[in-house]
This record gives structure tokens, C-alpha cells and sequence, in this order.
């Protein structure tokens, strides 16, 4: 079974807005914002929305820059996360009841508080590269697998 999620991150030259996970799956963590696309809605239409809804900012310019696949030991369950890279956007971050947004320097991204696999594609992400990849999380947060490439296309 597979699920499509999207993960938007405005990335502008010298800074990365990132939001702190309040509640359900990945609370804790800093991430870019993003959820499950609804029946009914394109890709597109679910990252427009849920930037929305987490951060209050309406992205203007977001283009696809990776496609991942996560699997979880034992669980048949594949979630497809499209990311998203936007620079521009309209109105002003704002916490909701899911995310409380904050800018991070580019060379002061908490790697240590993300998912553990934002460490090997999220520097592609900020040299402007896009990337296709594959993890295999195991027990806890140990990743036991994971496979990534730079394309130009996606
Ligand atoms: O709807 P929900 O809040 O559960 O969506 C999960 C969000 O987290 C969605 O934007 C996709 C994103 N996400 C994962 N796994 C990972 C991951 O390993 N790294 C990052 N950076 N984001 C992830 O589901």
C-alpha cells in the first residue's frame, strides 16, 4: 500500500524556513510543512494546502525538487513524499495548532532534531539539486537501507 504526502520547504538564499512538529507523526521535529493528498486533489493542490494550513504563507513559486519513498520494517505500508522547493511566498508565518514556524540560517539547520534521513538529501536540496530516493527506517530511528540520486528531471 502507498501513501503520497508532500513536504514543502521555502527555501530562500541564505535561509530555510522550518516549522516544529507539535503533534502526530514526526511531532518533535523541525520540518518543512506538509501532509497527506486528499481524494480529490492533485499534489500540487495538497502541498498548496497544507503549507496553508501549517504556516499561514500562501507559496507562489514551489516546483518538485525530489521524490523519496520511506518504508518501515515490518509495515507493507510505502509513504511517497514529494518535496517541494518554493522562494517566494505571500502573507507571514504563523504558528497553528500543528506547526510553529521559524527561519534557520542555511549552515544552521538542526540536522540533530529532523528525521534522521534530512541529513543525507536535504544538503542536495539546499545546493539546488532535485533527488529521487529510498529509506529503510528499522527499530527506533536507525535507518537500515537507503538509496539516493541527483536528476534533473522528476
Ligand atoms: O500528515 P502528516 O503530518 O502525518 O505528514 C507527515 C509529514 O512529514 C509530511 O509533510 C511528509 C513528512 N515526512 C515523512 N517522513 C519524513 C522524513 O523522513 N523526513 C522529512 N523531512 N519529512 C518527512 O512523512
Amino acid at each position: 500500500m502507498k501513501k503520497i504526502l508532500t513536504l514543502c520547504l521555502v527555501h530562500q538564499p541564505s535561509r530555510l524556513l522550518l516549522g516544529m512538529k507539535k503533534r502526530g507523526f514526526g511531532a518533535g521535529r523541525w520540518n518543512g510543512f506538509g501532509g497527506k493528498v486528499k481524494e480529490g486533489e492533485t499534489i500540487e493542490e495538497a502541498m498548496q494546502r497544507e503549507v496553508r494550513e501549517e504556516a499561514g504563507i500562501e507559496v507562489r513559486d514551489a516546483v518538485k525538487a525530489g521524490i523519496i519513498k520511506f518504508e518501515f520494517q515490518g509495515n507493507p505500508e510505502i509513504l511517497e513524499v514529494h518535496i517541494f522547493r518554493a522562494t517566494e511566498f505571500t502573507g507571514a508565518p504563523s504558528e497553528s495548532d500543528e506547526m510553529k514556524p521559524r527561519w534557520y540560517g542555511v549552515k544552521e539547520i538542526p540536522y540533530d532534531e529532523m528525521w534522521p534521513d534530512d541529513k543525507y538529501w536535504l544538503p542536495l536540496f539546499l545546493e539546488g539539486k532535485k533527488c529521487k530516493g529510498r529509506f529503510l527506517f528499522g527499530e527506533g530511528d536507525s535507518i537500515l537501507e537507503h538509496s539516493l540520486e541527483t536528476v534533473e528531471m522528476l
